[in-house]
């Protein structure tokens, strides 16, 4: 009998090319390394929702350095280090700060793809985010905006979980300090028990990752080992990970 207080879902957040070494725009360290374990976790008919997200920007999306113009006007502002300040297009005084990045997952090219070895065969549903030009969005819920909310951003995520009954999300993917952890935070902020695999996420800056997991762990979410008692209670049996791959 499947037990109503344990309905894990996984989220695989973007697991793109664009995410990835060799040939990312926006590569995460070591990010395509991390897929064999993903695959593991697919492969568990415990999870009653195995769901991709896609970062999926316009190419005149906020994001993007090169779709701002520096101060002098001849040339645009620095990925990685500059910034740029983003308004709910409800309410003119709410604002946040976001860092600038590179071009990438621009919808529908080659650096938007889920990259091949990802078992995508297992997925139960594919979610897209990030499409909304006017707004930086690393969650896979919705925007960072909430007086009011700007509805266009919403996934849909949230209503999905709730309508398959979940109770735990495990979240693994790219990057850790960024749509991983913003992703997860949400994912408590609507009520349900969140883990991040430790093993099945990477960090964009160097030296990212420990900063941002005393920070997660501060906030409610567990990261967790792929061979701890969390992760291996998505296994039918008493296997661990590292066993099965
Ligand atoms: C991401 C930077 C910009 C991510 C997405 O998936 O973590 N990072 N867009
Ligand atoms: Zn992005």
């Amino acid at each position: 009998m499947a037990d109503p207080k344990f309905r894990p879902a996984l989220l695989v957040v973007d697991m793109q090319e664009d995410f990835c070494p060799p040939n990312g725009s926006l590569a995460v360290p070591e990010g395509r390394s991390i897929t064999p374990l993903i695959n593991t976790l697919l492969a568990q008919p415990t999870l009653a929702l195995k769901i991709a997200t896609k970062d999926w920007h316009p190419p005149n999306h906020i994001s993007f350095a090169r779709n701002h113009p520096a101060g002098n006007g001849h040339t645009t502002k620095q990925p990685f280090t500059d910034t740029t300040t983003i308004t709910n297009p409800s309410n003119p005084s709410e604002q946040y700060t976001t860092r600038l990045w590179p071009a990438h997952c621009i919808q529908s090219t080659p650096g938007a793809a889920l990259i091949a070895e990802l078992d995508t065969a297992q997925l139960t549903h594919t979610i897209e985010k990030g499409t909304d030009a006017r707004v930086e969005m690393y969650s896979a819920f919705y925007a960072p905006l909430h007086d009011p909310p700007l509805r266009a951003s919403d996934s849909g995520l949230a209503g999905l979980l709730r309508a398959h009954q979940i109770t735990h999300v495990y979240v693994v993917g790219l990057a850790a300090d960024y749509c991983v952890r913003s992703t997860a935070e949400d994912a408590v902020r609507e009520g349900f028990e969140t883990f991040v695999v430790e093993e099945g996420t990477r960090a964009v800056d160097p030296g990212g990752w420990e900063g941002c997991r005393r920070e997660m762990e501060a906030n409610g979410m567990r990261v967790v080992g792929k061979d701890g008692v969390e992760v291996r209670r998505l296994f039918g049996g008493a296997k661990g990970v590292g066993e099965e791959v």
